[in-house]
């Protein structure tokens, strides 16, 4: 990341920590590491702990003290140690060694004194092997792993590389009403909440008032922020809550200038992700972080199920859609044949597209949309929006849309607009299938689904 020196030290507290990835490269001498408790092997002669923090973990090694007969001498440090449950967080001082036949890092911590800030319960609920429900209900203690902590890691940096885009390309940041007066998308999967003497909805997307930054003459926006849909599903890609990352901008042709500022978005996170974590991303998760080329494949909807129809798969669905199997199809199809883990499935029917969307000029049954496949699962859509109002307002109507209610957001066309389009694209989505994960559960920080909202 640019301007942020890795693992620079920010010395806070009386005492100077040292975090455990920076112990490699630190001289051998006095040095304190704080972290919780992994493993004790409690032994006769010499106690070993291993210490983990967020960054890495350590030997942390105490020879037992003996009289010259042999009987145990008097050992604070040992009594500690011989005490500590596993989970228990804790500051060692001592002597770090190098010694490159210590398994874990090469260095290790010879004891001085060991001050515990908190002690952990003896039996821990999760193990490595419990299910992921069991796991999400003690998820502080699940993200102690370091394939968790390294999760978050990179979604920080692929957030702060998609913000550097955006910033550098002169887009503006907005943050948008998660309670809303009407409904942001359509009203299926709408969460009502009381709202004093009124209903509020919570906004299944950020769509209307991204649009209204186009109106305010705002020309580039982004917002990441949370999303609600009231969907009763138990899948492995859908929250009732999740953080959608968001942009609009005017004064474009069509879809293809959306696709076009949507990949070359897509590189700059994925390149910044590579640089950064590609090696530990291959070690923890044995994957290959590939940074896609440009421009991504785009294969029109009607042609893709063809494609997926030779290959032996006929879509069900009779609303015209791709099922996931057919994502999944067309995805195989596209790595086989490009070598691209990437595909924008673009000219969705009007008729499963939301009013919104822009219809081709001379093929009113299709619109100026895409869906952007990652690996085989939908992680994105995006598309031109119809900014003429009277098109708009007879959209929403022949989709059997309350003008009344949409009143607001039809206001926002009336007082002149520039041609516009963006994209909607789920967060935990794009770091699940960028790290191979089954579940979108894993990639949520606290994952919310129907039947939880704990903790
Ligand atoms: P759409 O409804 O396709 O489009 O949502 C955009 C993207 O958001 C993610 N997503 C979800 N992730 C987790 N759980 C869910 N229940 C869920 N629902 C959606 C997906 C999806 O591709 N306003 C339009 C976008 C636009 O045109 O700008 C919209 O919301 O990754």
């Amino acid at each position: 990341m640019p301007g942020v020196p890795s693992g620079a030290q920010l010395n806070l507290g009386t005492v100077t920590r040292t975090l455990i990835k920076n112990l490699a490269a630190a001289a051998d001498g006095d040095i304190s590491v704080s972290g919780w408790v992994e493993t004790v092997r409690d032994q006769k002669k010499v106690q070993f702990v291993v210490l983990r923090d967020e960054s890495g973990a350590v030997q942390l090694v105490h020879p037992r003290q003996f009289a010259e007969d042999g009987t145990p001498e008097e050992d604070p440090i040992a009594d500690t140690i011989s005490g500590l449950s596993q989970g228990t967080f804790l500051t060692a001082t001592g002597e770090l060694k190098h010694d490159e036949r210590v398994k874990l890092g090469g260095v290790e911590v010879k004891l001085d004194a060991l001050t515990v800030s908190s002690r952990s319960v003896a039996e821990t609920p999760i193990a490595d092997d419990s299910g992921v429900d069991k796991r999400m209900d003690w998820r502080f203690l699940d993200l102690r792993r370091p394939e968790a902590n390294l999760i978050f890691r990179i979604q920080t940096t692929l957030e702060h590389a998609w913000r550097t885009y955006w910033v550098e390309h002169d887009f503006i940041e907005v943050h948008t009403p998660k309670l809303m007066a009407s409904p942001s998308e359509s009203r299926a999967e709408l969460f009502q909440v009381p709202y004093f003497d009124t209903v509020a909805y919570l906004a299944q997307s950020p769509q209307h008032f991204k649009q209204m930054a186009q109106a305010a003459g705002f020309g580039k926006i982004f917002e990441i922020g949370p999303a609600f849909r009231a969907d009763p599903s138990f899948t492995s890609r859908h929250a009732t809550e999740f953080t959608s990352i968001d942009s609009e901008i005017s004064w474009i042709d069509s879809h293809e200038d959306v696709m076009k500022f949507h990949e070359e978005l897509m590189v700059a996170g994925f390149q910044a992700v590579k640089d950064r974590h590609g090696a530990e991303i291959e070690a923890l998760f044995g994957v290959e972080v590939t940074v896609p080329s440009v421009p991504f494949p785009r294969i029109p909807l009607a042609e893709a199920k063809e494609i997926v129809a030779k290959r032996g798969y006929e879509v069900p669905r009779a609303d015209d859609d791709m099922d996931p199997e057919g994502e999944r199809q067309i995805a195989a199809y596209v790595k086989e044949t490009f070598d691209h883990e990437f595909v924008f499935l673009t000219d969705y029917a009007a008729t499963i597209r939301p009013f919104y969307h822009m219809r081709h000029e001379d093929d009113q049954t299709l619109t100026n949309s895409y869906d952007l496949i990652f690996n085989g699962v939908e992680i994105s859509t995006g598309a031109q929006r119809e900014h003429r109002v009277e098109v708009l307002e007879a959209q929403a109507t022949a989709k059997g849309l309350d003008t009344e209610e949409l009143a607001t957001y039809l206001d926002f066309f009336r007082y002149g607009v520039p041609s516009h389009g963006g994209f909607g694209m789920g967060l935990a989505r794009v770091l699940m299938l960028m790290l191979h994960q089954t579940n979108i559960r894993e990639t949520t920080y606290l994952f919310r689904g129907p039947t939880r909202l704990l903790p």
